[in-house]
């Protein structure tokens, strides 16, 4: 009996170009756009401005079809955005396994060190609508399609490795309740009003995740500097058939870093395109952010010495317990060259699974199962969305699946079933059943029950480790966020409700949040009278795990902004070396000016200005630099703008550089220059004051670059009394 051409976990390995095989795919479906215009019958249209007319001031006629067409295809262009996650964007790129990981799994794509397996890379917020800001707090999607000869793999994931809820029967409960309010569609991308917090308050299974979500986590400076998280355990198959659970993680080389929250929301109307923009820039500009993947893996029989059910979502594995293996590396190369044929027409979904990998019983994960294929039938119009070409398998695929809106594939011959003896005879399967993906034959005879696992019922004890493992700067923004978020709701009742869950997590973090609500003190016995507060604790293995903190410096400096603030005058001597030291280590620097074209230094050459002060705000950069120059000094001191884009750094805790006169620039703060020799002073952390011309070569740049390592000074003195 002939057999069907297949692609086996050994010729999956041979993908060495199968980056490129991904893009000559997408070449194929791109358009031809020639400069003759015509309609799509291929009919040449000589006026694409006046539509057919009864005479030159008469009706229009019904029988202008070229009007018609055109019309029409507009009126069509739009497809119902994503339920949840409609926001986003999206890049192209490729992933490589360190070594074979074939102990483990049997997965293709985890076996060749020298394969480049294409994928594409969605990242999106969570409850804002398409248009809506890029930098509101909020969870973000983090969801990777992998191309492999395999079929597509989909890790369709977020950057919290938790959350909300537990069991799939509460989603749309819980998106109804964070989307804007169905009266009168506000607040738009903000889960800062009643019903997120009426719904939340309700479930402390969502206390864990919510201690995330109000954290920096939820405010990333940039998608290529935040962590992804599968979220549920999954399993690794391995080719003998045995099971691992595991867990999956994407750590950005460029470490994960927050912005601050009123930074957050300025740039929400600044630019509301800020992370969208921040990730097209880098990767047209070359510099390619990267993420290593990385697996906690646990051995079946195992998993009960964890002290928790894996099997629960609010749940995760404290590094410090299962360390995480990095196994490879996912490179960002490219940018897409059609939003919506890619980025918006791009269908993931988390039962897009290769043989070696397979699900876990998580009851959100096996909730999701049914949704995502469900959700594409309505966005993208039907059951062919996988003949989209963002969609299309890289390997052959073949079946008896016919018809349906939008088929793509011409089906030859009469047959379209099997068994057939009018085709070839064959069966189109591989050796009986025994290839190809098989389900983990995980033994399984339980009664049909609609109840939640009592091992699912410890709901704060995940929330205190994640609390614990804050610094104390992280700790002040959860406190400041529930603050904010708890303020915005107008029914005391939710307040109270929610700082009496609180209270089960840490009496600290509840009374600090509740001393400025208007409500009475947080009340522990409260919570535990109420609806779905279970009083059940575990014994986590770890009471803190320091992988759950931020607070870690970066390792460089590449792809962080510099603003140069400068006017006529200006002392180029001395910053030139400076800010060449900063290009060298891939930093960006632009100068900032009263105006655009030129201004004039001291020694009257001319510097080109990128940016005026009105139209480039500091909380599009990283750092300042006041370089020295009297005149220059004394302008910028003349103006607003440029007093405010330094007041607004400082609240921001920016590092701040400034050189001789420069420091003047800083008296409004209170720092002088007096009494400083030729080292670089630090009169409160991130503030580097020098005199240009005593401090030893090279010694500025040092304490320049070290410092933006940090990211942000939290600790810096006075920041709440500046009012920027
Ligand atoms: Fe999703 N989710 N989700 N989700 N999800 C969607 O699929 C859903 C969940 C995640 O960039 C939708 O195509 C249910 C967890 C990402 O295109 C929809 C449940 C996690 C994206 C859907 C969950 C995610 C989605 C909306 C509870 C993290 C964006 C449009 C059982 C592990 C993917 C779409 C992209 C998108 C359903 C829970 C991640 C409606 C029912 C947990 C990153 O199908």
């Amino acid at each position: 009996m002939p057999q069907p051409k297949r692609t086996t976990a050994s010729s999956a390995t041979k993908t060495a170009s199968a980056t490129t095989e991904k893009q000559k795919q997408l070449q194929a479906a791109a358009a031809d756009e020639t400069n003759v215009l015509t309609t799509n019958q291929g009919l040449q249209i000589p006026d694409n401005h006046n539509s057919l007319k009864a005479g030159v001031r008469g009706p229009t006629l019904l029988e202008d079809f070229i009007l018609r067409e055109k019309i029409t295809h507009f009126d069509h262009e739009r497809i119902p955005e994503r339920a949840v996650h409609a926001r986003g964007t999206a890049a192209h790129g490729y992933f490589k396994v360190y070594k074979p990981m074939a102990h483990y799994t049997s997965a293709g794509f985890l076996q060749n060190p020298e394969a480049e397996i294409p994928v594409f890379v969605r990242f999106s917020t969570v409850a804002g609508s398409r248009g809506s800001a890029d930098t509101v707090r909020d969870v973000r999607g983090f969801a990777v399609k992998f191309y492999t000869n395999e079929g597509n793999y989909d890790l369709v994931g977020i950057n919290i490795p938790v959350f909300f809820i537990q069991d799939a029967i509460k989603f749309p409960d819980l998106v109804h309740a964070l989307k804007p309010e169905p009266h009168n569609e506000m607040p738009q991308a903000a889960s800062a009003h009643d019903t997120f917090w009426d719904f939340v308050s309700l479930m402390p299974e969502s206390t864990h995740m919510l201690m995330w979500a109000m954290s920096d986590r939820a405010l990333p400076r940039s998608y290529r500097m935040m962590e992804g998280f599968g979220v549920h355990t999954f399993r690794f198959i391995n080719a003998r058939g045995e099971s691992h659970f595991v867990k999956f993680h994407w750590k950005p080389k460029l470490g994960v870093h927050g912005l601050a929250w009123d930074e957050a929301q300025k740039i929400a109307g600044k630019d509301a395109d800020f992370h969208r923009r921040d990730l097209w820039e880098a990767i047209d500009q070359g510099n390619f952010p990267e993420w290593e993947l990385g697996v906690q893996i646990i051995e079946e029989g195992k998993e009960d010495k964890l002290g928790f059910d894996i099997l629960d979502p609010t749940k995760l594995i404290p590094e410090s317990v299962v360390p995480v293996q990095l196994i490879g590396k996912m490179v960002l190369n490219r940018n897409p060259d059609n939003f919506f044929a890619e980025t918006e027409q791009v269908a993931f979904h988390p039962g897009h699974l290769v043989p070696g990998i397979d699900f876990s019983n998580d009851p959100l994960l096996q909730g999701r199962l049914f949704s995502y294929t469900d959700t594409q039938i309505s966005r993208l119009g039907g059951a062919n969305f996988h003949e989209l070409p963002i969609n299309k398998a890289v390997c052959p695929f073949h079946n008896f699946q016919r018809d349906g809106m939008h088929r793509q594939s011409v089906n030859k011959g009469r047959v379209a079933y099997e068994p057939n003896t009018l085709a070839n005879g064959s069966e189109y399967r591989v050796d009986g059943g025994a290839q190809g993906f098989q389900s983990h034959p995980e033994q399984l005879e339980p009664p049909k029950v609609r109840r939640r696992s009592p091992s699912f019922d410890d709901h704060f004890s995940h929330a205190r480790l994640f609390w614990n493992s804050q610094s104390p700067a992280e700790k002040d923004h959860i406190v400041a966020a529930f603050r904010f978020e708890l303020s915005k709701v107008e029914v005391s009742d939710i307040r109270q409700r929610m700082v009496d869950n609180l209270a089960h997590v840490d009496s600290k973090l509840a009374a600090r949040v509740a001393a400025p609500l208007g409500i009475n003190a947080p009340d522990a016995k409260a919570a535990a009278g109420r609806l779905g507060f279970r009083d059940y604790r575990i014994a986590p293995s770890v009471e803190e795990d320091a992988a759950l903190s931020m607070a870690r410096p970066a390792e460089n400096i590449k792809t962080r902004k510099i603003a140069i603030l400068v006017a006529d005058g200006v002392d180029l001597l001395t910053f030139k070396r400076l800010q060449q030291e900063l290009l060298d280590a891939g930093a960006a620097c632009k100068l900032i000016a009263p105006q655009l074209g030129a201004v004039t230094t001291s020694s009257g050459k001319q510097l080109a200005v990128d940016h005026t002060f009105a139209n480039m705000p500091s909380v599009m950069f990283d750092a300042v630099l006041l370089p020295g120059g009297a005149a220059s000094a004394a302008t910028l001191m003349q103006m607003g703008d440029a007093i405010h884009f330094i007041l607004e750094t400082y609240k921001h805790c920016k590092t701040i550089c400034a050189l001789n006169e420069g420091v003047q620039l800083l008296g409004t703060l209170g720092f002088a220059l007096e009494g400083h020799g030729d080292q670089v002073m630090e009169p409160t952390t991130g503030v580097l004051l020098a005199d240009a011309r005593k401090a030893a070569e090279g010694q500025i740049a040092q304490a320049f670059m070290a410092s933006m390592t940090s990211h942000r000074h939290w600790d810096r003195l006075n920041v709440d009394a500046v009012p920027a």
